[in-house]
């Protein structure tokens, strides 16, 4: 009796709608969910440049939730999952799931309805967030003209916009053709809804009001946000009703900040454009990412918080198809989780995966074989785990907006209290140098780069003064944000015992006990 009424509850606590403050104490693994994980741990041949269907699917990625779990990921963002056009196409079969055909089935290659309900039970359970991945700007046709029919529910030509390819150079003047021209190409058109139709927008804001409802979803990633008029996004951000996050591919952040206001937030493209170019070479600039970061801050709706930071994705050339400096790579790594937005990993990053362009950057994981033992597998797993601890130990963590106490072309240092990151683009044989004179800790504080767990001392007025070696990055907390015992430097960690299980156990128990006198109070 007491079970069956305690059980509901939690589940009921579990399925709230998450909110962007839900989600900016996140952190997300991107997968592609054909390519991730089989269902029965085989390891099938998937060559990228095939661009054809290699076996993963939602069962793959529930047996796999150990591994992303296990590197501190709370959150975890699929491929679109709706039905796609089938067999072959000018650029292959559609695994990545952005070739809509109808949007009212599932794509059957990743399971059946009960199989993304299970993945999404399965990650409630370990109190992690789902997202997923939709397409309303376009459909894929097969030839042109399309075969209109043959779409579900926009099968009428009036349905879509009237044709025309987006062209190169409409992208920096002329944002019409932009939301109204198509996207795609000759071979493969992408047919562009007509988005200015009452009858379309109402169908796609009950369809994505019952899409998160269906599969329990707790935030919604939007693709081609660019590409429709923004004045669609405010009603169908309100109809998603969790956390939506806007694919906006575009290097300026005045370009992206308007999107800020009607969606949650975007992906971070600006500071991808200048994190990528600033560490995958010796030569980059550093200041310039500092420069695109101040500027989101200030012209975001809600400052860099709750943005999507990534260094990679399905879309752009892995990062170590630019450089295989490890230095380099691990300093531009930690970029994502030492920032005010949520960090997105793209999977395979963690497993050193080098791909270029798509579709190369696609690539199998389970040919990897999951190694745990990866040093980028531990260069993650502890960046998450500083993270987390910097926010217990300081409740303004995420709400307070990091400060760049140094930017020069070489070196940066970033102050996201307890938090001080030190970050070099002089590669793998350089002795990197760090001069931050107002760090903001006090005389003498004892601190520690979780990255090798070297101890340092702030010194009498707080600041520090670090000579780096092998041109690595350098995350900086006192020793006492460290939990003895925890994860991260246990051996040098003076901060109280980790208790976050016991807190959570009370907290279910708590409010398991709310709702049993209440239902006491009810029926009394
Ligand atoms: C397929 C093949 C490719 C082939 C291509 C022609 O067709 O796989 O090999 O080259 C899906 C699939 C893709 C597929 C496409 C088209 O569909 O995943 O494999 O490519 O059939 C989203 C998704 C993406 C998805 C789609 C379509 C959209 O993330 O995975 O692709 O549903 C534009 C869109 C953007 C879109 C991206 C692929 O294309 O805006 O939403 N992504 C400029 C433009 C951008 C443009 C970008 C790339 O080029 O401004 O709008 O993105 O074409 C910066 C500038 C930017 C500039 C960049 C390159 O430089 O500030 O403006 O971007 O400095
Ligand atoms: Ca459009």
């Amino acid at each position: 009796m007491l079970a069956s009424i305690l059980f509901p509850s939690f589940v009921a606590l579990t399925a709230l709608a998450a909110s962007p403050d839900d989600w900016r104490t996140r952190s997300i693994y991107q997968l592609v969910t054909d390519r991730f994980a089989t269902p029965d741990g085989s390891s099938p041949t998937c060559n990228t440049d095939d661009r054809r269907y290699c076996g993963g699917n939602y069962k793959g990625v529930i047996n796999k939730l150990d591994y992303i779990q296990s590197m501190g990921f709370d959150a975890i963002w699929i491929s679109p999952v709706v039905a796609n056009v089938e067999g072959n196409t000018a650029y292959g079969e559609a695994f990545h799931g952005y070739w809509t055909q109808d949007i009212n089935k599932l794509n059957d290659h990743f399971g059946s309805a009960d199989d993304l309900k299970s993945l999404s039970d399965a990650v409630h359970k370990r109190n992690m967030y789902l997202m997923v991945d939709v397409v309303v700007n376009h459909m894929v046709a097969t030839s042109n003209p399309p075969n209109f029919g043959s779409f579900e529910p926009f099968n009428q030509q009036s349905d879509y916009h009237s044709f025309c390819f987006i062209q190169a150079s409409d992208y920096d003047n002329n944002q019409t053709a932009v939301e109204q021209c198509w996207l795609g190409d000759e071979n493969l058109p992408l047919a562009d809804i007509n988005t200015e139709d009452p009858n379309i927008v109402s169908t796609w804001n009950s369809w994505i009001s019952g899409l998160v409802k269906n599969y329990t979803f707790d935030g919604v990633r939007i693709d081609t946000v660019k590409h429709v008029r923004k004045d669609f996004w405010p009603e169908f951000a309100k109809s998603a009703g969790v956390y939506t996050v806007g694919e906006v591919l575009h290097n300026d952040t005045n370009y992206v900040a308007p999107y800020t206001q009607s969606l949650s937030a975007a992906l971070d493209y600006p500071a991808y454009f200048a994190l990528t170019t600033g560490f995958q070479t010796t030569n980059g600039n550093l200041s310039t990412l500092a420069a695109v970061v101040q500027s989101g801050q200030s012209v975001y709706d809600n400052g860099e918080h709750y943005m999507g930071s990534f260094l990679e994705n399905h879309d752009n050339p892995r990062f170590q198809s630019l450089t295989q400096d490890q230095a380099l790579v691990k300093n531009a790594m930690t970029w994502p989780f030492v920032q005010d937005g949520i960090p997105v990993l793209y999977y395979g990053q963690e497993q050193g995966y080098t791909g270029g362009n798509d579709p190369a950057n696609r690539e199998a994981l389970w040919l990897s074989g999951y190694g745990e033992d990866k040093p980028l597998v531990q260069h993650v797993k502890t960046l998450n785990a500083a993270r987390k601890a910097a926010a217990s130990t300081n409740k303004d963590f995420y709400t307070s907006s990091l400060k760049f106490l140094v930017d020069s072309t070489n070196n940066l240092a970033i102050s996201k209290p307890p938090m001080l990151t030190l970050l070099t683009n002089e590669g793998s044989t350089s002795t990197p140098q760090w001069n931050v004179p107002n760090a903001g800790y006090s005389a003498n504080q004892e601190l520690i780069d979780v990255l090798t767990c070297t101890k340092v001392n702030a010194d009498a007025n707080g600041g520090v003064s670090i000579k780096g070696s092998g041109g690595n990055p350098q995350v900086l907390l006192p020793t006492s944000a460290l939990a003895k015992g925890g994860s991260v430097c246990p051996d040098a960690a003076t901060g109280a015992q980790a208790s976050s299980a016991r807190s959570l156990t009370v907290q279910v128990l708590g409010s398991s006990l709310a709702i049993v006198l209440s239902l006491l109070v009810a029926f009394s």
